[in-house]
């Protein structure tokens, strides 16, 4: 028996019980869907008499516009509910304890490299870059350092073939400057460089380097002097105490190494009062000018290379040059 009335009554009830939209959903499909009640009751209505037909078909094509409204209404109700149940539980709870986020900072040493740089650059300098796998000849031969020379033993290093190895010093990019460029040359030359070295407080086996190289007309140990001076002033201030010693290079003639005094870190005397070495210098030698085809008689130069751990040391009173790679981060948070 169709009954309209009935109908409204049971859906009506039934949806203001339901609570969530899921619930509304399956109501729908069970009163509006394929296999409805409703739609089953209008399909029926082709088996009633004419009149019957009639007077039914309208009551059921009401009642089907009525509940659509109902759902559409139902359903925005419970939108709306689970809107705000959700802006309920989503509440920021202030008093909750935050969430910590580590920070990574430069290592000391690259801070100091660019200072270094920076204070080449403000000099005038430009940056040329050289490779860390080098030949023997440019490590070495052309730097007039021939095969028998004492040098090579102070500078013995990782060899990739007999003739390829892993740079000693940044010299070699000297002598690829030299051989790129026509004087005037302006230069540092930043790098990596790698030694069989017996590793102590003061020596990596591998560290890093900056060449500095200047080659014109008429230019003198004083120029190097003055040069070097000044830089010490822009890393350290005006008051540090520095000292020119000769030493012997080589590629260099005359040859120095300019040491800075280390205070060393407080509480550790075993290293406070004591002069550092920081660099080794001198004016370009006349064989090396000749080696990349520069007339010695026209052109003299400068060169220098200088230890970016050790100016770190002495920057920061670090006593021990190994810290720097040990990756422990209560040292290396100290430079954040
Ligand atoms: C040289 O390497 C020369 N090429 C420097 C030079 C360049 C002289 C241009 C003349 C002209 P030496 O071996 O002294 O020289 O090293 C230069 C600087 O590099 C040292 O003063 C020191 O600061 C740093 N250095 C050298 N060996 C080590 C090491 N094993 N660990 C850390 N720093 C080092």
């Amino acid at each position: 028996m169709i009954d309209p009335d009935h109908l409204r009554k049971e859906i009506h009830e039934k949806a203001s019980s339901i609570s969530t939209l899921e619930e509304l959903f399956q109501l729908k499909s069970a009163v509006l869907g394929r296999k409805g009640k409703l739609t089953h009751y209008l399909r029926s209505l082709g088996q009633l008499p004419i009149e019957d037909r009639k007077r039914l078909g309208s009551q059921l094509n009401a009642l089907k516009e009525e509940l659509e409204s109902l759902f559409i209404q139902k359903e925005r109700e419970l939108e709306e509910k689970k809107i705000k149940e959700s802006l309920t539980k989503e509440r920021v709870d202030v008093t909750l304890p935050g969430i910590k986020f580590h920070f990574g900072g430069r290592h000391p040493l690259i801070q100091v490299w660019e200072e270094i740089e920076d204070a080449f650059l403000s000099l005038g300098f430009d940056i040329y870059e050289s490779p860390e796998v080098e030949w023997e000849r440019y490590n070495f031969g052309a730097l007039n350092i021939p095969p028998d020379h004492p040098a090579r033993d102070m500078w013995d290093t990782f060899y990739i073939t007999e003739k390829m190895l892993l740079r000693t010093h940044t010299s070699p990019g000297q002598i690829r400057c030299m051989e790129e460029q026509k004087p005037p040359i302006k230069a540092i030359m930043p790098g990596l460089c790698y030694r069989h070295e017996a590793v102590d407080a003061t020596h990596m086996d591998v560290f890093l380097q900056i060449e500095g190289l200047v080659v014109d007309r008429d230019i003198s140990f004083a120029d190097l002097k003055g040069t070097l001076e000044l830089f010490v002033s822009l890393i350290f201030g005006p008051d540090r105490k520095t000292m020119f010693v000769p030493s012997y290079f080589p590629f260099t003639e005359p040859s120095a190494e300019l040491l800075i005094f280390w205070e060393g870190s407080k509480g550790n005397s075993s290293h406070g009062g004591e002069w550092l070495e920081v660099l080794g210098c001198g004016q370009v030698h006349p064989q090396v000018l000749r080696n990349v085809g520069i007339d010695p008689r026209v052109y003299s130069g400068f060169a220098f290379g200088l230890g970016v751990e050790r100016i770190t040391m002495l920057k920061y009173n670090i006593p021990e040059i190994r810290l720097f790679m040990e990756n422990d981060l209560r040292f290396l948070e100290q430079f954040k």
